[in-house]
């Protein structure tokens, strides 16, 4: 599969990265490494999003080349492009209206590099592994396979802030030994300090920020005895505390904190709706959760659009807690299992 994926790459002059929209350190790390990558190979890549790098990633080398506009150059670019190519994301409504609209101009072949769930059918070729850690591992696999020397230290940023990002800091259930030995290879060549990377993702808030901890966590709600917990930040608290919504979602890490909470959920009120992002630990899958709602996701983390005022919103999130919840305790006994059970209980005198 990656030695196919290479083949496209070596076979075509022109890409075109998109990630999705609000990019997360997963999408830009990605794309900025498959970005250098396929540069150093000799190519010609456009690195073209609907929405601008946050301010907690846009240090990292090469953000500088994104494009975001619908200008008359990039959508030149994009029409003239011999392959499209998608990191992060595989739905084309992810990509956001500026890519979509682009993605209108462009006829040729396009490619799907990813590690979420169900993707669209639209793609011509398809690298993906939902059980990987995150799309920056993948990009990893595929340009190591070509030549592990290949990666050099903006590259090595790049992918390391991906995979720290998308595994919540090495803690997600998706952190294996493998994981930790592409980490190690990343440092060896010459990755930005851990504590630099941290710092700028996670440890660069407002000072308004701590005001919207405070609004928000007025409202914390527990249910099913704690195991559940939900959070809404509305757009009244936005504006009161001043806080870009894209800050906002760290709040959900703060709600995990929390001892005895296995799953959460947090509204935000957005200009035409509400996004619902949804976190969990161990074996409660909330991508289940987040798909009665027309989203998506992992297992430990996922998200949904819906398109409501924020009361029908919570009304609508809360009335499918009941299944969730029953799905996942109601799981029935392997049948070699229940038998051997069966005949423990058979043995009895
Ligand atoms: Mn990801």
């Amino acid at each position: 599969m990656l030695k196919r994926i290479l083949g496209v790459l070596h076979d075509h002059d022109r890409f075109v990265i998109t990630t999705h929209k609000r990019p997360d350190g997963d999408a830009i790390g990605s794309q900025l490494a498959l970005g250098k990558f396929i540069n150093a190979l000799g190519k010609e890549v456009l690195l073209f999003n609907s929405d601008p790098i946050p301010t907690t990633l846009d240090w990292i080398k090469g953000s500088e080349e994104v494009q975001t506009g619908n200008t008359l150059e990039n959508l030149e670019s994009v029409s003239k492009a011999d392959v499209f190519i998608v990191v992060d994301a595989n739905t084309r409504d992810r990509l956001g209206t500026t890519v979509e609209r682009a993605l209108d101009l462009f006829t040729g072949p396009t490619l799907l590099i990813d590690h979420h769930t169900a993707p669209e059918s639209w793609f011509t070729w398809m690298l993906r592994d939902e059980h990987a850690a995150a799309t920056s591992e993948l990009v990893y696999d595929l340009i190591c396979t070509y030549d592990p020397k290949m990666i050099d230290a903006d590259i090595a940023t790049a992918l390391y802030t991906g995979i720290m990002t998308d595994t919540g800091s090495f803690r997600f259930s998706t952190v294996t030994p493998k994981i930790h030995q592409i980490i190690a290879h990343l440092l060896e060549c010459g990755c930005t300090s851990p504590q630099v990377v941290y710092g700028h993702v996670y440890e660069n808030h407002s000072h308004a920020w701590p005001r919207l901890v405070s609004l928000v966590f007025r409202g914390l709600t527990f249910l099913n005895e704690g195991k559940v917990a939900y959070v809404t930040v509305t757009r009244h608290m936005l504006d009161v505390s001043g806080v870009d919504h894209g800050e906002s979602h760290q709040m959900s890490d703060l709600v995990m904190s929390i001892a005895g909470v296995e799953v959460m959920l947090m509204l935000t009120e957005l200009s035409h709706g509400v996004k619902a992002s949804f976190r969990s630990k161990g074996d409660h899958h909330v991508d289940g959760w987040a798909r009665t709602l027309g989203g998506g996701g992992h297992q430990n983390a996922a998200g949904a659009y819906i398109e409501t005022s924020m009361e029908d919103a919570l009304d609508l999130a809360l009335n499918s807690i009941p299944d969730f919840f029953k799905d996942k305790t109601t799981t029935n006994l392997l049948e070699d299992d229940q038998s051997y059970l069966n005949e423990l209980i058979g043995m009895k005198p």
